[in-house]
């Protein structure tokens, strides 16, 4: 019946959503793993449950006409894709990448669903974005396509409705650009983005959120193999939001950052790469991670994002794009004695690379559960927003590292409880599902 069932349900998403490869990927995996959970319980199946979780709520596409500094008219497509209003408001980040078309924005819709689900936050699922490229343009130019995307988004969302938050190419400088447009056309002044400044409503810790969640939430692996993170050499690919802050924790616990990335190669130092450095070069100067070779001669920089692979480590942490880690590149990691791969990154392993890490003995955190801790946060934001309070550092970090441990027990729980022990993948899709598919059995067929 499993087997009938992935395929079955394959067949319909394929069909009714072609060429989208990156979205077929990801329900292909989540439907792997729940076919034994819906064997066992058959008014999931009879009230098709995975069914209509396969299929969003709503799919917005839109036109974003705005003008460059040279005054020529640009035109971009923006997404939001409302996956999932099972346990909350739709919930979900914008990403702003050339690569953008629908199928990344379903997928990433999709994994959202069942990772705010693990964070027991009470949050639904949606993602959205745009095919604008931020790279190369003026603040001027990303504040006036910023404007110009919310013009016809801010129609669709709302703080009790949908609140979209930052992801690749959407950081503080573009949520307080879309965050001031909403607020002219909408006149109120609520909590309907997260990630915002501190200065307007945003929460401590939302920067750090994701990297450090990811941190947490290896160290409980590493636990489990009675290992810390003092002393060891740690791999962290790309140079944005989630990589640096991942580095930085892991730095504070003792671990060495042997090779750090962007999209167009990989800096690497075995004596350790300077944070500072990083910072300055890609938050501040908005600048490239070959620059870095000239503050530290003692690193070297290679073309090509692949590489960073091929750089011995004892944990890597993908923290860049969708499927950076292909199988020949997860065959290395082992062969060079990796023990632990956190996926800070959504979806950055292939199915191929995930099956060589399982085989290969490497304890494995994917990234729904591994990378929760930065919409967690979010939902963090939401609550202070909701009750006009401000929580501080500590006590936001305090409930982030709560709410990680947390996911990771239900994973192994989960894994455990339906014959897959130690299996992470299986336990975060099996716990995230559950959940949802309750919610949505309590609801009726709507
Ligand atoms: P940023 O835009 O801050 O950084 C992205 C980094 O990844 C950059 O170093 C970028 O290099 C590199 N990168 C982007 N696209 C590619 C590509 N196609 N090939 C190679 N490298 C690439 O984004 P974030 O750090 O926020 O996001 C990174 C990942 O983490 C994404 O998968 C995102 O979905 C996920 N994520 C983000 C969360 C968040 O809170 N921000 C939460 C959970 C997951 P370059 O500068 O050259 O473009
Ligand atoms: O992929 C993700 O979880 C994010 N980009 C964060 C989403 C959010 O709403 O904070």
């Amino acid at each position: 019946m499993s087997k009938a069932f992935v395929d079955k349900v394959m067949e319909t998403v394929t069909a009714r959503n072609p060429g989208e490869r990156e979205f077929h990927q990801a329900v292909q995996e989540v439907a792997e793993s729940v076919a034994v959970v819906i064997e066992k319980n058959p008014a999931l199946a009879r009230l098709k449950i995975f069914e209509r979780m396969v299929e969003p709520e709503r799919q917005i596409i839109f036109r974003v006409p705005w003008t460059d500094d040279k005054g020529e008219i640009q035109v971009n497509r923006g997404f939001r894709v409302q996956f999932s209003s099972a346990i909350g408001p739709y919930k979900g980040g914008l990403r702003f990448h050339p690569s953008v078309y629908l199928g990344i924005i379903k997928f990433l819709g999709f994994e959202q669903v069942f990772k705010n689900a693990l964070t027991t936050t009470p949050i639904g699922g949606a993602k959205g974005g745009s095919d604008f490229d931020p790279k190369g343009k003026s603040d001027a130019e990303v504040m006036r396509f910023c404007q110009a995307f919310m013009n016809e988004l801010f129609r669709h969302i709302g703080p009790d409705t949908d609140i979209p938050a930052g992801d690749i190419g959407v950081g503080g400088r573009e949520i307080g650009f879309l965050y001031g447009q909403y607020k002219k056309l909408t006149n109120t002044f609520t909590g309907v983005l997260t990630g915002k400044g501190l200065e307007y409503g945003g929460s401590l810790v939302r920067t750090e959120a994701t990297g450090y969640g990811l941190v947490y939430f290896v160290t409980r692996m590493l636990e489990a193999r009675s290992k810390s993170w003092k002393g060891l050499d740690v791999v962290v690919s790309g140079s944005g939001n989630v990589a640096i802050y991942a580095a930085e924790k892991a730095q504070q616990l003792g671990a060495r950052i042997v090779a750090m990335s962007d999209s167009g190669g990989y800096i690497a130092d075995s004596k350790g790469i300077n944070l500072d450095t990083v910072k300055r070069i890609k938050e501040v100067e908005r600048g490239r991670i070959k620059e870095y070779v000239q503050a530290h001669p003692s690193a070297t920089y290679a073309e090509g994002c692949r590489g960073i692979w091929s750089v011995p480590c004892t944990i890597a942490l993908p923290s860049a794009t969708e499927n950076e880690i292909d199988e020949k590149s997860a065959r290395l990691l082992v062969k060079n004695g990796c023990l632990a791969v956190g996926e800070g990154a959504n979806m950055p392993s292939t199915p191929e690379a995930i099956e060589v890490f399982l085989d290969g003995g490497v304890s494995f955190g994917p990234a729904k559960a591994a990378n929760a801790g930065g919409v967690a946060t979010s939902a963090l934001e939401m609550c202070q927003n909701s009750m006009r309070l401000s929580w501080t550092f500590d006590e936001v970090d305090a409930r982030l590292k709560l709410i990680m441990n947390n996911i990771y027990d239900q994973c192994q729980k989960a894994a455990e409880t339906y014959g897959a022990k130690g299996n992470l993948v299986v336990g975060a899709n099996i716990a995230g599902f559950l959940k949802v598919a309750r919610a949505m059995m309590a609801q009726g067929v709507v």
